[in-house]
């Protein structure tokens, strides 16, 4: 682990860390100059999506079910925005992560490196985000129970001083288990994640730029593989990220809005009002989740009293 709290001693992931006078985290505009401690220290979740409307949309609705006084007006993003967001309420981070495992990867880096810094213990990673349904209708919650690489592969792979390494992508058991009970009475299912390395060739899209040389026939075949593989929806950082906490030993889960069913096309069609309303909900089961694991040591309950002092 990252802490040991009792010394008030940091001990990172990485040894190499302890011999910097000053960490910059250049991606946020944050240094270890600022009190980390007093900004991050309670942090136990860390929700994350790509889009930074959404972590905002998100922590707003985060605050309303927690009575905390957190506002449009006052909410306010810590660190710079030109590449990632970060929303704090209460003791969860709301994280817009950008596209890809590349945007990711350098987020998870910056971000890990902040908690160990604050001396934060016990925090969990969620990547609550959008995805292509496989045969799931708009609108459902998929639980990614491990996530496949563009090779169809159940690791993460890449190159380290031109040697391949590898990182397991499966979910922590008992965070999935959590979200699923919380999500009961949502439309929801589990399955593997294919986590793509692009949005148009790598999900077999025939509505890109280029021609894409495969016909419907040879894609709906590969579809109908994967499905029978157990894959239920197609994103493009899940691997990364459950790829990521293995290695850190951080629990982590996926859970995503199907926007569309990629058995039925290619173009992302609904309206604002109707992708809002698929990810309102995996946003709320995962809530649910947070408030139901937070009352358990009486958190709920200090929320609320804070708003009457
Ligand atoms: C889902 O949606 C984004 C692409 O539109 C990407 O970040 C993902 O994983
Ligand atoms: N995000 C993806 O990566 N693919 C989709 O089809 C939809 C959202």
């Amino acid at each position: 682990m990252s802490t040991n709290p009792e010394a008030g001693e940091i001990t990172h992931r990485n040894p190499n860390l302890k011999n910097l006078n000053v960490d910059v985290l250049y991606h946020f505009d944050l240094t270890t100059e600022m009190d980390f401690k007093a900004m991050f220290g309670d942090v136990k979740y860390v929700c994350m999506g790509g889009s930074a409307d959404r972590a905002r949309e998100f922590a707003l609705k985060a605050a309303r079910q927690m009575n905390l006084p957190i506002t449009d007006e006052n909410l306010k993003p810590i660190g710079k925005t030109e590449r990632y967001t970060i929303y704090k309420v209460g003791p969860i981070i709301f994280a817009a992560h950008g596209i890809g495992m590349p945007s990711i990867s350098i987020m998870l880096h910056e971000l890990t490196k902040a908690l160990e810094y604050a001396q934060a213990s016990d925090f969990k990673y969620i990547r609550v985000g959008t995805s292509g349904g496989l045969g799931v209708a708009p609108g459902t919650v998929v639980v990614t129970e491990e996530a496949l690489n563009d090779d169809l592969r159940p690791y993460f792979e890449f190159s380290v001083l031109g040697h391949k390494r590898r990182w397991e992508t499966k979910a922590d058991i008992p965070l999935m288990n959590a979200i699923l009970k919380a999500g009961e009475g949502f439309p929801m299912v589990r399955g593997k994640t294919f986590t793509a390395n692009g949005f148009y060739d790598e999900q077999a899209r025939m509505d890109g730029a280029l021609d894409p040389d495969f016909t419907v026939e040879q894609r709906r075949a590969y579809f109908d593989a994967l499905r029978a593989d157990g894959v239920r929806n197609i994103e493009m950082e899940a691997a990364y990220l459950l790829g990521f906490c293995t290695e850190a030993g951080i629990p982590a889960a996926v859970v995503c809005a199907a926007i569309l069913n990629r058995l039925k096309g290619d173009q992302v069609t609904s309206t604002s009002e109707e992708l809002a309303s698929y990810s309102d909900n995996p946003e709320q089961v995962v809530l649910n989740m947070i408030f139901h694991e937070l009352a358990k040591d009486g958190d709920v309950w200090r929320f609320g009293e804070d708003l009457n002092q």
